[in-house]
């Protein structure tokens, strides 16, 4: 979707959404940022896959647990899964190929189960060390057993409040804390305890673990866009680090090349495996002329966002966001 396009949207999608408290009152003057909620609307929400999403009948799909399990059981039904203890989060999801801009990374509220439980009706036996997920598209991935057994590792079956939609998954996708998009998969039909396995992606080239890296995103301005010479801009944006660095401290921006930097204000944030959104008021100067403006964040361990970026592939993109904007006469 085209950036002007997608703004708008999400102009109008934030209209008829139920905000957190602390974001009402910046409800009002947020629609020239982007994002411009915390929580970004289903409609909104960047959709990637191998192949086209996969409808599913909720009354014929099992979740069929298998591999090195203690006691073997019958595949089960979503009743089965959405009786369990269920727990209701924000997380940010965040594609490995996202090179800065392309605004594969979004956000929302997802209610689900923690895969531990589910595992733990199975029993692991000693021997497993990876958790298999097979999807319903020919997509497979594996994570750690560590992970899988972590208290935030969720199999989701809501998303901001509805079912989760075709195409995020339905009826259960994982949320994998501190990993990219790949290691979130969607359309599970099977999960198998195994001692290692081959994912679809590292067959091709990428990370096999694919931890999220310390990343800021410039939403304003686009680039290309024409700021008026002395005016007040804002620019604002994302920065997010799905709590591997103990989340976002600060937010900056330089409008000189990266000499001179100045503090964003972090305007709406919840936990560290969600996104933070910032603003930065620019007092445009008067003159005409092109302008590059970068943007890094500061991690709670200390971590600053380098210069020297890497490409996407294989591991997930580091460096500054920039965007090469033009101000113009009033
Ligand atoms: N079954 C399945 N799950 C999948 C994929 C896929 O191709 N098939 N792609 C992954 C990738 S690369 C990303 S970035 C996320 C995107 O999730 P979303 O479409 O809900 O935003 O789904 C992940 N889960
Ligand atoms: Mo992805």
């Amino acid at each position: 979707m085209k950036r002007r396009t997608f703004i708008k949207l999400s102009a109008i999608g934030a209209a008829g959404m139920v905000l957190p408290l602390q974001l009402e009152a910046q409800a009002a003057e947020s629609s020239l940022l982007w994002p411009s909620t915390l929580i970004t609307p289903t409609a909104d929400f960047y959709i990637l896959q191998i192949g086209k999403p996969v409808e599913i009948n909720a009354a014929h799909w099992r979740l069929a647990v298998t591999g090195l399990i203690e006691k073997p059981a019958a595949p089960l039904p979503l009743e089965d899964i959405t009786a369990m203890d269920a727990v209701t989060t924000m997380r940010t999801l965040k594609c490995i190929g996202d090179a800065f801009g392309t605004e594969q990374m979004s956000n929302a509220t997802w209610k689900g189960v923690r895969l531990r439980d589910v595992l733990q009706k199975f029993g692991v036996k000693a021997e497993a060390k990876v958790v298999v997920f097979r999807c319903a598209d020919g997509y497979h991935t594996a994570i750690p057993l560590a992970n899988a057994m972590r208290d935030e590792t969720l199999l989701a079956y809501q998303m901001n409040g509805e079912p989760l939609p075709t195409e995020h998954g339905f009826p259960i996708r994982l949320l994998n804390p501190g990993h990219y998009g790949t290691k979130n998969p969607k359309w599970i039909v099977n999960i198998q305890l195994a001692v290692q396995h081959e994912s679809y992606w590292e067959k091709r080239g990428w990370d096999a673990i694919a931890a999220v890296k310390l990343a800021t995103a410039i939403g304003t301005p686009n680039e290309g866009e024409k700021i008026k010479a002395g005016t007040t801009y804002t620019v604002s944006g994302a920065a997010f680090d799905a709590g591997n660095h103990g989340g976002i401290k600060t937010v900056e921006v330089s409008v000189d090349y990266g000499q001179t930097w100045q503090e964003a204000e972090i305007w709406a944030k919840d936990t560290p495996l969600a996104w933070v959104l910032w603003k930065w008021e620019w007092q445009v100067p008067e003159s005409a002329e092109p302008v590059e403006i970068y943007a890094r964040a500061t991690a709670n361990d200390g971590l600053t966002q380098d210069e020297i970026g890497i490409e996407a592939e294989p591991v997930g993109a580091t460096g500054y966001h920039t965007v090469d904007a033009e101000i113009v006469a009033s």
